[in-house]
């Protein structure tokens, strides 16, 4: 399939999909927040509900769906938006002032600055529980048994976590005021941003009851996926501007360092390539249909924001 046809087949799906994990993420919300003080229940609304890509609900669904499991597109994304409310989470308390102090995220003034910092610290805590809910919920609607729920959970907090997303965010955090060695540039996006992207893929095929081997290949390309989309993201931070982007500051701006900054912009486009086609390979023998997968990966790279 060339890249061509791969993005245009895939642009009608990720707008029917991201209409469906719209959905579940207003459900998901109304009934999450219920009991908070409504400050609260505001930000996180306006946390999650303000636009993104909901790329990892929708790899998560493609994982569900590659590895055999049927269901319907609500039951799908009841469990896909669990991925979302984490991801929703870290963006909310990485623009923080003590953070990155952003003004716009997805093209809307950060929470926070409509907020306020402590109710969004708040808001933000209050969807990591949120989060596991949620997926335990998600997995009881698709029919699977509670230990399908205990390693969907194990699963996502591990990937929520120092083992991930916060020991990423740590390593960011102890590399302000130097220059990473490549190698550690890999290892702290590889926690930060990869371990989400690799669990939405886990996510999906333990709640099709995919086998060790088919996880172990998705595993293999969620993890290559995810640096690819880090690489990506590097490249945009440097190429777009805060209007195609919808966020402010950028990489520039807070001195880190990215791929781009490392290796330079062709370089770093090389690797991203590379890193998507290494994600391919890893799909390669695996007894799932790979098509949606594979588009996915493409997008990765080819995405304007
Ligand atoms: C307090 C130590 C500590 C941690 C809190 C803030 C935090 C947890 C983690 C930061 C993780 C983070 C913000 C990673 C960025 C990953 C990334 C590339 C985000 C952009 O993702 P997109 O492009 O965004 O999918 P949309 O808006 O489309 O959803």
């Amino acid at each position: 399939m060339s890249r061509r046809s791969a993005a245009f087949e895939l642009s009608a799906h990720l707008t029917r999909e991201r209409a469906v994990a719209e959905e579940a993420l207003d459900r998901a919300v109304t009934v999450g927040t219920s009991g908070l003080p409504s400050a609260v229940a505001e930000s996180v609304r306006h946390g999650v509900l303000g636009g993104g890509k909901r790329l990892r609900p929708i790899l998560c669904a493609a994982s569900f769906r590659a590895c055999g499991g049927v269901a319907e597109d609500r039951q799908v994304y009841d469990l896909a938006i669990s991925l979302e409310l984490i991801h929703a989470y870290s963006l909310m308390h990485d623009d923080l002032p003590c953070m990155d102090d952003a003004e716009l995220r997805r093209g809307r003034p950060a929470t926070h600055r409509v907020h306020g910092v402590r109710v969004t610290t708040l808001a933000g805590m209050a969807m990591i529980p949120m989060a596991v809910r949620q997926a335990l919920r998600g997995v009881r609607g698709l029919g699977q048994p509670k230990a399908v729920g205990l390693a969907v959970a194990r699963e996502l907090t591990r990937a929520a976590g120092a083992g991930g997303m916060v020991g990423g965010q740590v390593l960011d955090l102890q590399a302000e005021g130097r220059e990473l060695e490549p190698a550690e540039l890999d290892t702290l996006h590889r926690l930060k941003t990869g371990a989400l992207i690799r669990a939405s893929l886990g996510i999906g095929a333990l709640a099709a009851g995919a086998p060790s081997e088919v996880r172990n290949g998705l595993d293999a390309f969620g993890a290559s996926l995810g640096l690819a989309f880090q690489i990506a993201d590097d490249v945009l931070d440097a190429t777009a501007s805060a209007g195609e982007l919808g966020k402010n500051p950028s990489d520039r701006d807070l001195d880190k360092s990215t791929y781009v900054s490392l290796h330079g912009l062709e370089e770093a486009r090389r690797r991203g390539e590379e890193e998507v086609a290494r994600a391919i390979e890893a799909l390669m023998g695996l007894s799932v249909d790979t098509t949606v997968l594979r588009a996915l990966a493409l997008y990765v790279t080819s995405r304007r924001n």
